[in-house]
């Protein structure tokens, strides 16, 4: 397993916070995130290893580090477990456009990804998964939905050997049954993402699935396993040579080192349907239990007036951020003024803000007769048990750090711990 990178310390403050209560994209409403055991379960999708890390990158990873901080505030324990995508569609094309090799493209930018990670102070998972590194688990959970009827093979006339005929070779890529699954598990598709059908099958089309491959049961089904191709990486296994689709990696994993029902499954909200409703509906397939409880996703940033992606190239690099002297601390302070759940657009203006409060924050005053310490800790502890509410939490501290504090000591101990900013 890829080492993921150094822990940053946490201080511990005195008293305790509460767990908070969260945004569920499932119920559409808010839901208390407290575990019913001490140990709050967190999944967080990973990143396809081009291009990383990007500004939309980090807001999503530093959004569920102030989760784990609130709840490891609250006394919670935390058992966080995340993906690498190290083989997919879009960096196998990556690899291919650059004449790199897939294998050295991904292991670079996840080196790269650790770097940032570790720069921003983000709390590392305990569990970091390449998918390249479970092939085996995620065929077999393939071969145990065939057995049970919730997959099936789809005739592949392009693999190598194959007859095209759909008669149950396995040399025919694999996808999953929606309607059966919806029959034998507590899953049904739109569930988690509260969408039409319409609109499914339309961000299926533009998010990697293949509403019209022919063939299928349904146009919603995904592929679970993809039949080895001319100049694909393959892998032998149970189900045949080839290499696993998208959201069984994350529903293998998850399920490996969380269980069901752990307490949050979070990432992007571009991951919102289909990446995370299937993740859920083959893990119930799998488990005959939810995935999670909580279905959280943050907002996507955008750069230039479009989504801040891959594909477009519009990409602002904390390693580069970084690279021109930028503090990481101020990157930080840049993206928790914005709400996770919103959209917002970078700028270099809003940098320059987050310098200035940075800044403002490194002097702040000791004053007896100013803020109380203790008063600014409830109300960040307040505003980040409600929904994360970085910018209530930031403005706390910037009235301590306008009108000086009687205990400057516990200002910098707070927003290290919950806010990951050592001042
Ligand atoms: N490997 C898959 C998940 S299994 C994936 O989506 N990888 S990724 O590299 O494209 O994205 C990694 C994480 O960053 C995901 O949680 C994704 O939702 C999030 N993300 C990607 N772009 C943005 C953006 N512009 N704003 C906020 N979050 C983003
Ligand atoms: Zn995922």
């Amino acid at each position: 397993m890829p080492e993921a990178w150094p822990r940053p310390s946490v201080p511990r403050l005195p008293g305790s916070g509460t767990a908070p209560q969260l945004f569920d994209s499932a119920s559409n409403s808010y839901q208390c995130s407290t575990p019913e055991d001490p140990v709050a379960r967190l999944y967080v999708c990973g990143i396809t290893p081009y291009d990383a890390t990007h500004i939309g990158h980090a807001n999503t990873y530093l959004a569920f580090d102030t989760l784990q901080r609130v709840w490891l505030d609250a006394g919670l324990e935390v058992h966080y477990a995340q993906n690498i995508t190290d083989v997919d569609d879009p960096l196998l094309e990556r690899a291919t456009a650059t004449g790199v090799d897939w294998r050295d493209l991904a292991a670079q930018q996840i080196e790269l990804f650790r770097g940032d990670m570790e720069a921003l102070r983000i709390l590392p998972p305990q569990d970091y998964v390449a998918v390249t590194e479970v092939i085996d688990e995620i065929a077999d959970a393939v071969a145990l939905l065939l057995e049970r009827g919730t997959a099936y093979r789809v005739p592949t006339p392009d693999t190598k050997g194959g007859t095209g005929a759909g008669d149950g070779s396995d040399t025919d890529d694999v996808y999953f049954d929606v309607a059966a699954a919806a029959q034998t598990s507590p899953w049904r598709i739109g569930d988690e993402s509260n969408l039409d059908r319409a609109t499914m099958l339309a961000l299926s089309a533009e998010r990697g699935g293949d509403p019209d491959r022919p063939g299928k049961r349904d146009q919603l089904d995904p592929l679970l396993w993809r039949a080895a191709r001319d100049g694909e990486p393959a892998w032998d296994s149970v189900v045949g040579r080839g290499r696993p689709g998208w959201h069984i990696e994350c529903s293998v994993i998850a399920l490996k080192h969380l269980g069901h029902d752990f307490t949050v499954q979070g990432g992007g909200a571009d991951l919102l349907f289909p990446h995370h409703e299937l993740s859920a509906g083959h893990a119930a397939a799998l488990s005959g239990h939810p995935l999670a409880k909580v279905y959280s996703h943050a907002g996507l940033i955008a750069y230039q007036g479009e989504k801040m992606s891959k594909s477009l190239g519009n990409l602002v690099l904390v390693s580069r951020l970084v690279e021109e002297g930028v503090d990481p601390a101020a990157v930080r302070l840049a993206l928790l003024a914005h709400h996770y759940r919103t959209e917002w657009e970078w700028t270099p203006e809003g940098l320059r803000e987050a310098e200035s409060r940075l800044a403002a924050w490194r002097s702040i005053r000791a004053d007896p007769a100013g803020v109380k310490a203790d008063d600014v800790l409830a109300t960040v502890r307040a505003r980040l048990a409600d929904d994360l509410d970085t910018p209530g939490a930031l403005a706390a501290v910037d009235a301590a750090a306008d009108s000086g504090v009687d205990d400057p000591e516990l200002v910098s101990g707070l927003v290290d711990a919950l806010l990951g900013v050592v001042l």
